[in-house]
């Protein structure tokens, strides 16, 4: 090996290497996978690319430790190490987001959002509910038994961001457990302007009287007021929840400050720790100390032991978002997000609420006759890679959609700005300008094959010209 092979070349080579050594096909396909990224116009507003140091922090012995409880409150024994990292995170992520307390073992953001829920059950008194049920048998629960458990929970009630407007399955519905566990109402958003309507929300939660109010998204494109939402929420005695997965970038970055950040204003937050926050999968839970003894219980209550190698990862992450620079990536991510939306607009592509103040865009497609689905697929053909959603009121359901949804974390890391993002646009309205539905299918379509040549050529060139983890060389052939 010369000095001229960085670090991180060297880590992830020998690596490889080793892997090779036992399965070389998990190696080729590890090898395959960064080929793939690299070579991929990644639009996909929940995915991101963290660092070789995040990377390399999850590959390692840690994984080899059960670690169940809490730092210095083990229920196995030799976690010295474990604690020393989980205790880094929870410090980082407190002092980046400004949390009161932050408990960084769920293994993604559904769990952080189940850990949530039974806090804030627990919280009031109301467990241990499947005892109160008098449910023996968990596997096999009836809707009676459903029932008699959302009974003995008090008939709780969860008030969340309906799908087609952009919320998330976990904030309620049926078919996540959340659904299960709560009696579930929506509030969506005004019509004429596609942005959360404060006032018909107020009115459902008076009327509702949910045990929780759950913020958040995953596909809405504006800012929340959070601090309005905290108003709502302490006037029917709701708790507020928010889930942040998609946005913790922005927090972390300050580019989402006073009313639209959530910590100050919810008791519980949420959140995913590898989107625009661009760390390891998986999910983490902030909140008020009054919640921090329920949630701490989150292993066993809800969650398998914890992942020590990924809460190291999530340590290594959190400090590289308390950088300066990560402010500066956060808020390059939202105006690569504007000047997308804005070379969309300029082509006359439909966006849901005209525009952007986050770090994604909302397409509707139906006006162009084409369902997301066939969008989607276009879009895969000329090489960008994005993925349907519903839109508000959506006529071709969940799975069809008339939508697709954009985000720039991931390109933003990849050095891309404003102008190449308005270029991006273009390419997008050229795909969906060139495809149309085959007769009344939802799901065939023809692109006119040298529009998809073209498209596919330019992201190409853009690509090449922000290569992803240049400081990786690796000879990926004869690997397989
Ligand atoms: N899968 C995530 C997203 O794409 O938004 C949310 O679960």
């Amino acid at each position: 090996m010369t000095s001229t092979v960085s670090r991180e070349s060297a880590a992830f080579a020998n690596a490889l290497d080793v892997i090779a050594q036992v399965e070389p096909r998990v190696a080729a396909a590890i090898g395959q996978e960064l080929t793939d990224q690299r070579e991929s116009l990644k639009l996909i507003a929940s995915e991101n690319y963290a660092s070789p140091a995040v990377l390399l922090a999850m590959g390692n012995w840690f994984s080899d430790k059960y670690a169940e409880g809490t730092p210095g409150r083990r229920f196995y024994a030799a976690c010295q190490n474990v604690d020393t990292v989980e205790r880094l995170a929870a410090e980082h992520a407190r002092e980046l987001f400004g949390a009161d307390h932050a408990y960084v073992q769920p293994h993604s953001g559904i769990d952080a959002n189940l850990v949530a829920f039974w806090s804030i059950l627990a919280h009031r008194g109301e467990s241990p509910a499947l005892e109160k049920a008098g449910v023996k048998n968990v596997d096999a629960l009836t809707e009676a038994d459903w029932g008699q458990l959302r009974r003995a929970l008090g008939d709780q009630r969860m008030l969340g961001m309906s799908l087609d407007a952009g919320g998330h399955l976990t904030h309620g519905f049926r078919p996540n457990i959340s659904g299960k566990m709560f009696e579930q109402s929506s509030y969506g958003t005004d019509p004429q302007t596609g942005l959360i309507d404060y006032a018909a929300l107020r009115q459902r939660a008076r009327d509702f009287r949910p045990l929780i109010i759950v913020a958040g998204y995953s596909a809405y494109p504006r800012l929340v007021d959070f601090a309005a939402m905290r108003e709502i929420a302490d006037e029917v005695g709701a708790t507020l929840m928010v889930d942040m997965a998609h946005f913790a970038g922005l927090v972390a970055g300050r580019v989402l400050t006073g009313d639209f950040d959530p910590v100050p204003h919810a008791q519980v937050v949420t959140t995913t720790t590898h989107k625009s926050l661009r760390g390891p999968r998986g999910g983490m839970v902030l909140c008020t100390s009054e919640f921090a003894p329920s949630v701490d219980r989150g292993c066993p209550m809800v969650l398998g032991g914890p992942l020590p190698h990924v809460m190291a990862a999530k340590a290594v992450a959190l400090a590289e978002a308390r950088r300066p620079e990560f402010a500066t990536y956060a808020q390059q991510i939202v105006a690569n997000s504007r000047a997308l939306a804005e070379g969309l607009l300029r082509r006359g592509v439909r966006l849901v609420t005209g525009g952007t103040d986050n770090h994604l865009v909302l397409v509707d497609v139906g006006g162009s006759g084409l369902t997301g689905r066939q969008a989607e697929a276009a879009l895969l053909d000329a090489g960008l890679v994005t993925n349907r959603n519903s839109v508000p009121a959506d006529p071709n359901g969940p799975w069809y959609t008339s939508g697709i949804r954009l985000g720039t974390p991931a390109l933003t890391t990849r050095g891309f700005v404003e102008d190449e993002l308005a270029q991006v646009g273009d390419l997008i309205a050229d795909v969906l300008a060139a495809t149309t539905a085959e007769g009344e299918s939802k799901v065939k379509y023809r692109l006119d094959p040298q529009v998809a040549d073209r498209v596919r050529a330019r992201a190409a060139e853009l690509l090449d010209a922000h290569p992803l983890y240049p400081e990786i060389s690796l000879d990926l052939t004869g690997r397989a």
